[in-house]
């Protein structure tokens, strides 16, 4: 049987490393890369790797010229904090590239008579509270509750969710031939951690820099209030979502947008456990108005239960498990 062709965009981010490095270890796909970076050199003979840019129509027709792609895994996107410095860019790259790949993937599945898997990570940005005492009362937010977000990033996540939705259900609506479409499948993300990787560009990040802070003997400043709370999930997990989504039966799912999570913190309590891990450590809380305000509107935690019944979702890490089993010793590991 011919192996599956699959393609990772943004694979040098985080959630693109370790689907990389993931997938490689299962050695049952031929896995095609691309990013504007060059594959960091551990993982750069574990795929074929394209420099390029969504954005930029050559890059697509090369893409869709030499490959047929069975599964796509777009994570190529400007975060939350970027993208309020850089609107415009984080518009272009997250919507335009974003586009220009669904277009050209459903297109594929039209010609080729077979459904292209179309992966797309969401966030809990899609989800904009207005007011503290609201997210107090909403704490488990569902996939259809307060979709106002109030970042350029959650704008263009949600509109995403929408394109992917029309291209999977309604693209050629009007054609007489018989279609096949595309099929897309979105994860709503918490905040990611990684013992490996340290974020940067996001607003979720104060957790990740935290710890990765703390392991390396440094102060940390967080730039939100000790009380704010926001869903988290470790990358182990971040990847094991993705790829059940990827693996889950058609006839199964009945929506394109899952929410999914581990454990909710708040950054007060997020301090609380890197300092028992890491005695001594200084943090301090120096709250930054503006990216408090992003964080301030995003769920206290999700309402995953639709993944739950519909694809068997579970996370392996809850919040001490996450720590001890996983962050610790990675991280220890990492900085020696
Ligand atoms: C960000 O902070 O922008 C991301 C996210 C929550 O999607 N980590």
């Amino acid at each position: 049987m011919q192996k599956e062709t699959v393609l990772i965009t943004g694979v040098c981010g985080e959630i693109g490393q370790a689907l990389l490095e993931s997938l490689a270890k299962q050695g049952k796909k031929t896995i095609i890369t691309l990013d504007l970076k060059p594959l960091p050199p551990k993982l750069s003979r574990k795929a074929t790797h394209i420099r390029g840019d969504l954005t930029d129509p050559a890059t697509i027709n090369q893409l869709s010229q030499n490959y047929e792609f069975d599964v796509i895994f777009h994570l190529a996107a400007l975060l939350s904090t970027t993208g309020e410095y850089k609107p415009f860019l984080a518009h272009e790259v997250n919507v335009g590239g974003t586009f220009n790949l669904i277009n050209r993937a459903a297109e594929q599945s039209q010609q080729r008579g077979k459904a292209t898997k179309f992966l797309f990570p969401s966030s809990i940005a899609a989800y904009g509270l207005p007011d503290l005492s609201t997210k107090k009362e909403y704490f488990h937010i569902k996939e259809r509750e307060w979709n106002e977000p109030i970042t350029m990033y959650g704008c263009t996540k949600l509109y995403c969710e929408k394109i992917g939705r029309y291209f999977s259900k309604h693209y050629l609506q009007l054609d007489t031939a018989e279609t096949v479409r595309l099929d897309f499948r979105a994860l709503r993300f918490p905040g990611l951690i990684s013992a490996f990787t340290v974020p940067s560009g996001g607003t979720s990040d104060y957790g990740p820099e935290m710890i990765h802070a703390a392991a390396q003997g440094e102060p940390y400043a967080c730039f939100v209030r000790p009380d704010v709370r926001i869903p988290f999930m470790v990358m182990p997990d971040a990847v094991k979502a993705l790829l059940m989504l990827a693996a889950a039966p058609q006839e199964g799912l009945h929506r394109n947008v899952y929410n999914v999570t581990s454990f909710n913190l708040s950054a007060g309590e997020f301090k609380d456990m890197v300092q028992n891990a890491f005695p001594g450590t200084e943090i301090t809380f120096e709250p930054d108005e503006k990216r408090q305000r992003i964080v301030d509107s995003w769920p206290a935690d999700l309402d995953d239960s639709a993944a739950r019944l519909e694809w068997d979702w579970k996370p392996d890490y809850d919040a001490n498990q996450a720590c001890k089993e996983y962050l610790l010793p990675n991280i220890r590991k990492r900085y020696n």
